[in-house]
């Protein structure tokens, strides 16, 4: 049991339930992984960060949406932003992620998908081991909600279970900011995937090798998401996959 106790109501975490469903589904639902109180300090940092900080971090710091301005993603807040870096570092978060990466969790990526109100685009289906190259893959990612995620406004819908078929293969989907997708989607209608509508300060943990995907927000709410990745020590490049992501990210950087 882990105790999440920074302000507010103290979350408790059942790290032997967690890690029984993540090995099982792929995909875990944990309410309150983040305090009101942090979520506010995160969208601060985010729009102190976007208004003061972006313009002078290198290009592939972000993706933007097709109106040429609206951000879509940021990348590597790690290594762009302190506060973000100090964030990824949290040793109650490290402790949570320690068996789920079956070692020592390395803190591999921040990034964020804004998905904004009317203009955020659609996430094609994919694996993010195929972004990733790591085997084994003993690699995730927190996906942290700062807005509230609705059945209408673009959840992550997942399909649990689809981490043990391991990397299926990927094709280049032309899409900015997510250049990999996969070269056989699934049929699977999202009323029998697991779609993950979250209150601010839920999260979801996804195995690198979940199939998942998102549709565009046309409503007037945002649905921003904060991601953290990890992997364990023990996980190493796979070149040939890498040598695939490099070739997509090629014709669609940054990422
Ligand atoms: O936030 C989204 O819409 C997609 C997120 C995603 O693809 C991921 O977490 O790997």
């Amino acid at each position: 049991m882990i105790v999440d106790n920074r302000g507010g109501t103290p979350t408790m975490f059942n790290q032997q339930q967690i890690v029984a469903d993540y090995e099982r589904d792929g995909v875990v639902r944990i309410p309150g992984f983040l305090s009101p109180e942090t979520v506010d300090e995160v969208k601060v940092e985010l729009e102190r960060y976007i208004r003061e900080d972006l313009a002078t971090r290198p290009a592939d710091a972000k993706t933007v949406e097709a109106d040429g301005c609206t951000v879509r993603n940021l990348w590597r807040l790690e290594q762009h932003c302190e506060y973000f870096r100090q964030l990824g570092q949290r040793a109650d978060i490290l402790e949570l992620i320690g068996p789920l990466v079956r070692g020592e969790p390395v803190l591999s990526g921040v990034e964020t998908f804004n998905k904004p109100a009317r203009v955020g685009s659609g996430v094609p289906y994919h694996q993010d081991n195929a972004y990733f190259c790591r085997t084994p893959p003993d690699m995730l990612t927190v996906w942290i909600a700062i807005d509230r995620v609705t059945a209408e406004n673009g959840p992550v819908c997942f399909l649990k279970g689809s981490h043990k078929a391991g990397l299926l293969p990927t094709r280049p989907s032309g899409v900015r900011g997510n250049s990999m997708g996969m070269a056989n989607p699934p049929m699977t209608p999202d009323s029998e995937q697991f779609c993950a509508l979250l209150e601010p300060g839920d999260a979801t943990i996804h195995h690198c090798e979940t199939i998942h995907h998102s549709a565009p927000n046309g409503t007037d709410h945002a649905r921003l998401g904060l991601l953290l990745v990890y992997r364990g020590a023990h996980t190493e490049i796979h070149q040939q996959w890498q040598a695939a992501y490099h070739a997509a990210v090629t014709q669609t950087p940054p990422a």
